[in-house]
């Protein structure tokens, strides 16, 4: 599925997490900070759960909450990947190993969490009171966002040209939505940028975990 749709009139709050990486413990801490609430609240991710921190079971859990929504980012990827019997080297190689480091019960049990997040979206379009937010991982490839439209999965998930462009101060706004929110890329702080917010903010770095309220 490439496209999922929420419609914010079933949440009072929603709020948008950057990379967590394994970081469930940082996640839960902010949680708390902002009076989330799993009963009336949402919780959306940029993707990016897994890999390089403490806790990557814990963060997979997170698949199975009814507060949580989250879009596929390249870890995960990396991880469908490998499970396929695809590249192993590669997921290992980039924060990975932690997997291969779980003895047998524990392997099965995120072997099946990991399979869930072939149910993740590579995008998530928000229908708010007074606005469209998109979110995806790294970009939404184009200048114009349209619902269904067909985009290149590889980039959704991996691109960087955008960020990159925005830091050369060359950037525009997309149209189609009024906001997108996208990780992927360690910054020291949120970068906002015409419509766009870059929040990924290095959590695992040992930076913050930047979250964002937008209803
Ligand atoms: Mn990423």
């Amino acid at each position: 599925m490439m496209y999922q749709y929420l419609n914010g009139e079933n949440w009072r709050h929603i709020f948008i997490v950057g990379d967590l990486h394994g970081c469930r413990r940082m996640l839960d801490e902010q949680l708390l900070a902002h009076h989330f609430d799993v009963e009336q609240d949402l919780l959306v991710s940029v993707g990016d759960l897994i890999d390089r921190g403490p806790d990557s079971p814990g963060c997979l859990a997170l698949l199975n909450e009814p507060w949580f929504r989250s879009v596929r980012g390249n870890h995960e990827e990396m991880a469908l990947n490998a499970l396929s019997g695809g590249n192993h080297q590669q997921w290992m190689r980039n924060g990975g190993d932690w997997f291969y480091q779980l003895d047998g019960v524990r392997m099965i049990e995120a072997k099946h969490a990991l399979n869930r997040c072939r149910e993740m979206p590579l995008i998530l379009h928000l229908l708010l009171e007074d606005q469209i937010v998109v979110v995806a991982h790294a970009d939404y490839p184009g200048d114009h966002y349209a619902w269904g439209a067909e985009v290149d999965c590889a980039e959704v998930v991996w691109s960087r040209s955008r960020i990159e462009s925005l830091q050369k101060g060359r950037g525009a706004a997309i149209t189609g939505a009024d906001a997108f929110y996208f990780g992927h890329t360690p910054l020291s702080a949120p970068l906002n940028a015409y419509n766009q917010h870059f929040i990924d903010t290095g959590a695992v770095f040992g930076n913050r975990l930047t979250l964002v309220q937008v209803q």
